[in-house]
């Protein structure tokens, strides 16, 4: 079982698809364990992104994302940052495979309307800077076993 962290990003919160990007995720059978609306402050985008620091995209990047509200989710399942990654699609929605979020919903890099972590080590420290333990939630569903044979 995995954990991995989703950002729906500024411009898909004012486009109205948060409900249209949540319900991918949710039919793909990955189990929501925290959710919240915020507003990522300068600060948490550096600390986020801090892997990208000095690339000419870093500061558009965190303009970007600290731009306007944004939905954060932490998700729950076998594979759950592997899955999560192709249902996102690629990184630039003009590249990204039909049927995915980001080319759905976008035509380029810089409003490519979600995160999602790339790895184990970076979903750890990407859940950590985004909930609090007790705002993650340990729960089953009735569905689970039609999802995963466990
Ligand atoms: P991803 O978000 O798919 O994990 P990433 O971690 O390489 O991609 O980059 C983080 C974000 O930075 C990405 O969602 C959009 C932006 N970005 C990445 N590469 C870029 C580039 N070459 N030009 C402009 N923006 C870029
Ligand atoms: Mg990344």
């Amino acid at each position: 079982m995995e954990r991995t962290l989703i950002i729906i990003k500024p411009d898909a919160v004012q486009r109205g698809l948060i409900g249209e990007i949540i319900a991918r995720f949710e039919r793909r059978g990955l189990r929501i364990v925290g959710m919240k609306l915020m507003q990522i402050d300068e600060a948490l985008a550096r600390r986020h992104y801090a892997v990208h620091e000095g690339k000419p995209f870093y500061e558009p990047l965190v303009a970007y994302i600290t731009s306007g509200p944004v939905v954060v989710m932490a998700l729950e399942g076998k594979d759950a940052i592997a899955i999560a990654r192709r249902t996102m699609g690629a990184t630039n929605p003009a590249e990204a495979l039909p049927g995915t979020i980001r080319a759905d919903f976008g035509i380029e890099i810089g409003r490519n309307l979600v995160h999602g972590s790339d790895g184990p080590e970076t979903a750890a420290f990407e859940l950590d800077l985004f909930f609090e333990e007790s705002e993650l939630l340990r729960y089953e569903r009735a569905i689970d076993p039609w999802v995963s044979e466990g």
